[in-house]
């Protein structure tokens, strides 16, 4: 890539099974064939100090009070602003499984505050595109091995759901909802359309937060 040229930040959001990691894995695995420099992240990041922290809490082998979670979910982001500043700069597109609008929108459905939920994301770097993957938690739970970790649970997934609707309708243009019923494929050709015609346009942005 050329001087000043710099990557897109791509998000993948919805509910448990709405298919974010298949989505975000196929628009990898397009961008690379493209020639164009891409690397995959997730949040939870899992393997970190924090982030085994939140492992252990997600499948249930730890308690944690809702704020403390809550938290460490935004530091485990804030841990790799770093890396994605960077990233982004040096020309790679980033496409991102999961952000600051799951750590939103989990603890609100558990009931604090939305303003306070979104309070330790603000100053994260804003996303250039969010995928949302939209569809009723009744229509996910048939897809594989739903049930295991601690948010698995259809009457929680409903008010997740609600909360990721709320921020869809406030975040605005750069939120892009689908329903996540529709197949892979045709997912995927329309997220592939939208990328397309986004990278060109953001390479010369400068960065914004949240
Ligand atoms: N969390 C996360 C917070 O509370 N706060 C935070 O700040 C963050 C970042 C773990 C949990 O952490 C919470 C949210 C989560 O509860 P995770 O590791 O991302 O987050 O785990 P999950 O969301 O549970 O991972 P899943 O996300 O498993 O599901 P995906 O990635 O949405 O779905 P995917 O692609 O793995 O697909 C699931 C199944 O459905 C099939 C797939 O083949 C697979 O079997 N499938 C489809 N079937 C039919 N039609 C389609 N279009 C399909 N797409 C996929
Ligand atoms: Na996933």
């Amino acid at each position: 890539m050329s001087a000043g040229k710099r990557g897109a930040l791509i998000i993948f959001e919805g509910c448990d099974r709405s298919g974010k990691t298949t989505q975000s894995r196929l628009l990898v695995e397009l961008l690379k064939s493209k020639g164009i420099p891409t690397l995959p992240m997730n949040f939870p990041e899992r393997s970190s100090s924090i982030g085994q922290v939140i492992n252990s809490y997600l499948t249930n082998s730890k308690d944690l009070p809702d704020e403390v979670i809550h938290l460490m979910f935004s530091a485990n982001r804030w841990e790799h602003i770093n890396q994605v500043k960077e990233k982004l700069l040096e020309g790679t597109t980033l496409v991102v499984d999961r952000y600051s609008f799951s750590g939103v929108a989990y603890s609100a459905a558990k009931g604090l505050d939305f303003d306070w939920c979104y309070a330790p994301e603000r100053g994260l770097i804003k996303p250039d595109a969010v995928f949302y993957l939209r569809a009723p938690p009744n229509d996910l739970t048939h897809r594989g091995q739903y049930g295991k970790e601690r948010y698995e649970k259809v009457e929680f997934q409903g008010r997740v759901a609600e909360v990721f609707n709320r921020i869809c309708s406030k975040e605005g243009s750069y939120f892009h909802q689908f329903d996540a019923r529709q197949s892979v494929e045709d997912l995927h050709a329309q997220i592939a359309s939208i990328t397309e015609e986004l990278l060109p346009k953001v390479a010369t942005r400068p960065l914004d937060t949240l």
